[in-house]
């Protein structure tokens, strides 16, 4: 396989320096700057399939995957020609159409639990917009998050969150009122008794507990065996509301989203990334008794003018079309499989200490010398200096895993077994090279 032929980096190197004069820090979202790992960030012109091409002639397995959507790969032909089609009729008209009947309909018979369901525009937007829904529901102001998880950069949620807060060291960022943060109360990820002991002290004053059924933003963090099931639990016995952040895992822990797959009800879901197929689009959702308040059948105010736009939609239902069809993401379930399995072998035979966890499509990759990672302390406490030099070994073959340790993986439909073989050879020059 011909990969990262060129070796260069002139033309990246040039468009950084002068993306930093224009915008902060030369990125438009954080983890792209490469902070966490050092260089300068790769600069993309074209994608298609599995392989990203960037400014300077080079090309790469992609497992990144725009951060999730992408689970058809790039450039899917159905896909494309149908956002071409909807350009021809409209961009956007601030005003209903069928289309965004057509993708709520589709989607609420997907996913268990989503009765009624609002279109935004990002998954911040989802997230900020469920957690208002749930304080006017409740008429409490109190949420809980879990440290490490990420919801979006809204105020409340911004409270030792993952992602690039996490990878920039501000979990907890400058700029959001105290007097707000107050009202998010933090805990450790797949801790169940701390989420009981919190529950009886001041389940009377929890509107919510928001959480990513499988964290994507500390890496790749499955939940243990009954923490979702506490979750509903505490919340049901306490009127509160349970929220699952779906935005990473919809459609790809399993068809029908990973809540469904650990068989644990939410009341309210959010969705975002795949459900767009590549565009921006959000949602938020669930029992029609709770979204019924969101205005103008309520008076939860949230609004938008470009959500439900017509692009968005045609895409959004175009994807999911295809990656609910029968047999379409067992085999790609199986590919992330292989991939886990064949890195962990490959730190093995040079003796690297190193995990893997794997939840669908969704992986992550740790060095770190406990058998199986589960929580923020663990995460915390990987070797990111190894993690740091492998990962600019692989950049340098032709494989761009995410840049920064607190990111999962993602695999699409398009990936291949020869990609997958190629990715673990690499990886076995890349732990070769770290044990000198
Ligand atoms: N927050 C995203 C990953 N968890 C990164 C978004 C981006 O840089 O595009």
């Amino acid at each position: 396989m011909n990969l990262k032929s060129k070796k260069t980096d002139y033309k990246s190197k040039d468009l950084f320096k002068s993306a930093k004069r224009s915008i902060p820090g030369g990125v438009n979202s954080p983890v792209r700057a490469f902070k966490a790992v050092g260089g300068t960030p790769v600069f993309f012109e074209k994608a298609k399939g599995a392989y990203l091409f960037d400014v300077d002639g080079n090309k790469y397995i992609d497992y990144i995957m725009s951060w999730g959507p992408m689970l058809l790969g790039h450039g899917h032909k159905t896909v494309v020609n149908t956002i071409k089609k909807q350009v021809d009729k409209a961009l956007t008209f601030g005003a209903p159409t069928e289309l965004e009947v057509q993708l709520a309909e589709k989607i609420c018979s997907i996913v268990p639990g989503m009765e009624m369901i609002r279109m935004v525009n990002s998954g911040t937007e989802a997230t900020m917009s469920a957690i208002r829904l749930a304080r006017a529901y409740s008429g409490r102001d109190k949420i809980v998050k879990f440290e490490g998880c990420y919801h979006g950069h809204s105020d409340s949620l911004l409270v030792k969150a993952g992602s690039g807060a996490l990878t920039m060291g501000e979990p907890s960022s400058p700029g959001v009122p105290e007097c707000l943060a107050a009202h998010t109360i933090t805990l450790p990820y797949n801790d169940i008794s701390k989420v009981s002991n919190l529950f009886d002290q001041l389940g009377s004053q929890i509107a919510a507990i928001i959480v990513e059924p499988v964290v994507g933003n500390m890496n790749c963090i499955p939940p243990i065996p009954g923490f979702l099931e506490k979750l509903r639990e505490c919340c049901t016995k306490h009127d509160a509301l349970l929220i699952a952040d779906e935005v990473m895992t919809g459609f790809r822990v399993s068809s029908k989203g990973a809540m469904a797959h650990y068989k644990v009800s939410p009341d309210l879901i959010c969705l975002g990334k795949v459900i767009g197929g590549g565009l921006p689009v959000g949602a938020f959702g669930g029992k029609k008794s709770i979204m019924e308040l969101i205005s103008p059948s309520g008076s939860v105010y949230q609004a938008g003018t470009l959500s439900g736009n017509p692009i968005a939609m045609a895409c959004g239902l175009a994807t999911i079309d295809l990656i609910t069809k029968e047999d379409f993401l067992n085999p790609v379930i199986e590919n992330t499989k292989s991939l886990c399995e064949g890195l962990s072998q490959a730190a093995k035979n040079h003796n690297i200490s190193f995990t893997t966890n794997q939840a669908g499509t969704m992986w992550g990759y740790f060095f770190s010398t406990e058998a199986k990672v589960t929580s923020y302390d663990q995460v915390m406490a990987c070797d990111t200096d190894k993690f740091k030099r492998f990962y600019h070994s692989m950049l340098d073959q032709g494989v761009y895993f995410a840049p920064a340790s607190f990111e999962a993986g993602f695999m699409s439909s398009a990936h291949t077994k020869e990609d997958i073989d190629y990715t673990i050879e690499a990886a076995n020059k890349a732990f070769s090279a770290l044990q000198n």
